[in-house]
């Protein structure tokens, strides 16, 4: 099976490539990756002499139809996908998010090929913290930022491709993430480093927010489940019940460090920030058995840790220019 990987080279996708050549060896992976500021070339090193890697961007239609006609399979993580980003710009989010994958369904519906799109929970908006309900597949679109509303935009171009053209594509709306190889932008990996800095950790607002977060390798298995057993033109919500509030994780971090409970900072809060993510993720584990391997947050955290003290050359050239941003808007 040859496999067509966008954003291979980036937090999520890279984890994924190399799953894929470690748990099958049978699948020859293809990224497609444009090594934005996000994607590093360093993440594939484990695995660069089994993979091809095409530098190039899913907005270039000719690039984008000769890989999709040399595939079997697409599974598209290629994105813009930091909220404060896309608050200080939302340009490269309209470009990549929805041009990007219009122009993947263009060379997908024409090669009829398997289409698998990577999304988000956040295009189902929030939820308020005592809210019994959590998403499901059949939550209103409601999202919030320009990255949101970007990827809740891609999603429906999905499900129309598959109404009107019938397209055989699946798509998933997942949780945060966390684990290896994440950008240090992101707010756990920007703890860690600070921690290993030195430097207290940066709470946005008054650090209430609830995400419910997933390790990226239980995100990916679930990804292959679907591929593997998922019906065509079928929504999946991923998530593996790991609600916890900002401050929460930072106590977590800050107890892993050795360091007091309140040895953190209140920074500026994001605008329109998202209060609560929750997923629901029965269809997944009902219909397609999947059942998350990191079930112990405090466990995933230490071997988290335990990676970015092991790889401070893979994160320590992007770190000083991420706080310098930072600290130019108060966080
Ligand atoms: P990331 O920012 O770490 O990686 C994105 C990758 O896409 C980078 O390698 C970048 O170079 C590449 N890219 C960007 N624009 C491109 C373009 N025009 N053409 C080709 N490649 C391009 O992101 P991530 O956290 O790994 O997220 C991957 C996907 O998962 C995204 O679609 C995101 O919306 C989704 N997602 C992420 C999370 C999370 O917690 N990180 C949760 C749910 C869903
Ligand atoms: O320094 C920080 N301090 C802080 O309190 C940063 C960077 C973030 N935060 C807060 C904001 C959020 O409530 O932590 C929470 C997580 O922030 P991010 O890592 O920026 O993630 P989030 O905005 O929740 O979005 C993530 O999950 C869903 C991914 O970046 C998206 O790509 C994915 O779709």
């Amino acid at each position: 099976m040859r496999v067509l990987v966008t954003g291979g080279a980036g937090f999520i996708g890279a984890n994924f490539v190399q799953q894929t050549v470690h748990e099958r060896p049978e699948v020859d992976v293809t990224v497609l990756d444009a090594l934005t500021y996000a994607g590093d070339r360093r993440s594939l090193d484990p695995v660069a002499d089994r993979i091809t890697f095409v530098e190039g961007s899913i907005t270039d239609a000719a690039l984008v139809d000769r890989l999709v006609g040399e595939s079997d399979l697409v599974v598209h993580f290629a994105a813009e996908s930091h909220n404060d980003n896309s608050l200080d710009d939302p340009s490269p989010f309209v470009q990549t998010n929805l041009i990007g994958t219009f122009t993947l369904l263009e060379a997908v519906r024409k090669h009829g090929v398997r289409f698998h799109h990577i999304s988000t929970d956040e295009v189902y908006g929030d939820l308020e913290l005592d809210d019994p309900d959590r998403f499901t597949p059949e939550t209103p679109y409601n999202p919030s930022s320009p990255y949101s509303s970007t990827k809740a935009g891609s999603d429906l171009l999905v499900r129309a491709w598959v109404r009107s053209f019938g397209l055989q594509a699946t798509i998933s709306n997942c949780s945060n993430n966390y684990g290896p190889y994440q950008h240090v932008e992101k707010f756990i990996p920007r703890q860690i480093t600070n921690l290993i800095d030195g430097v207290r950790p940066k709470l946005y607002g008054a650090g209430l927010n609830v995400r419910d977060w997933i390790h990226v390798e239980d995100h990916n298995a679930a990804v292959w489940a679907i591929v593997d057993k998922g019906r065509a033109g079928e929504t999946y919500l991923i998530g593996a019940d790991g609600e916890k509030d900002n401050l929460g994780v930072v106590r977590t971090l800050l107890e892993i460090f050795g360091r007091e409970p309140d040895d953190f900072e209140h920074v500026n809060d994001r605008p329109g920030h998202d209060l609560r993510y929750a997923i629901d993720a029965s269809k997944l584990r009902e219909e397609l058995g999947w059942t998350p391997r990191y079930t112990d947050f405090r466990a995933g955290l230490e071997a988290t840790v335990e990676w970015y003290r092991a790889n401070e050359d893979w994160w320590r050239p992007r770190k000083a220019a991420v706080e310098a941003k930072y600290a130019a808007q108060g966080q």
